[in-house]
C-alpha cells in the first residue's frame, strides 16, 4: 500500500494506541477496502465513489502534498474506525506562514467512548505544530464545541462566525 504522508510524523502519538489492537496511521491506497468512506459516511453525506474515483483523489493529494489524512484501524477486523484531517494552506501573511485546518473527524459509533475522537485530534494538533502552522482552525456543530474547548480550542471574540455558500 502507499501511505498518503510519511509515517513518521505522527509515530509519537501513533505508539501511544498501540496494543490496544488498534493503529494510528496515514490513510493509505488500500483503505477504500477497509471501510474509510463508509466511516466518512458518518459525518456527512459521501455520495457513490468508485474505487478509480478513490484513488485518484488519493494520489492527487499525494503529489501536491498538504493534506494528511490520519486513519484509526481496528486490526482485529482490518477496518478503518477513525479519521482525521489536516489540511495546510499556505499563506503570505504571518511572515509566509501556514494555517492548519482540522477536518471531517469521525469515529465510528460503536468506538465512542474511548477517548478515540480526541486521540486522533491531538495527532492532528501535534502535526500542525510540528509543520509550523501558526493556528489551527475547524468548523463543527454546536454540540462539539465543549469537546473542541477541551482539546484547547478558543471561540476568538469578534472573530467566531462561519460563513458558507453551499453549491
Ligand atoms: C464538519 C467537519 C468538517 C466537514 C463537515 C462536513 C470537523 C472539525 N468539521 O464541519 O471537516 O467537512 O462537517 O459537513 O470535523 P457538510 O457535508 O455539511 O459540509
Amino acid at each position: 500500500a502507499i501511505n498518503l504522508f510519511n509515517p513518521d510524523l505522527i509515530a509519537r502519538v501513533a505508539n501511544q494506541l498501540r496494543g490496544d489492537g488498534l493503529i494510528f496511521r496515514p490513510l493509505n491506497s488500500r483503505d477504500y477496502d477497509k471501510g474509510f468512506l463508509q466511516l466518512l459516511g458518518q459525518l456527512t453525506e459521501v455520495g457513490q465513489v468508485t474505487k478509480d474515483q478513490f484513488l485518484n483523489r488519493f494520489h492527487g493529494m499525494r503529489t501536491s502534498g498538504g493534506y494528511y489524512v490520519i486513519v484509526v484501524e481496528d486490526l482485529k477486523i482490518g477496518k478503518v474506525i477513525g479519521s482525521a484531517t489536516l489540511v495546510v494552506e499556505q499563506k503570505f501573511i504571518h511572515g509566509c506562514s501556514q494555517r492548519g485546518h482540522l477536518e471531517d473527524v469521525v469515529v465510528n459509533s460503536n468506538y465512542r467512548g474511548k477517548k478515540l475522537g480526541q486521540l486522533v485530534v491531538m495527532a492532528v494538533k501535534q502535526l500542525a505544530r510540528s509543520l509550523h502552522c501558526y493556528k489551527l482552525s475547524l468548523e463543527c456543530k454546536d454540540r462539539l464545541i465543549p469537546f473542541y474547548e477541551n482539546l484547547g480550542f478558543k471561540r476568538e471574540p469578534g472573530n467566531a462566525n462561519s460563513m458558507n455558500m453551499r453549491f
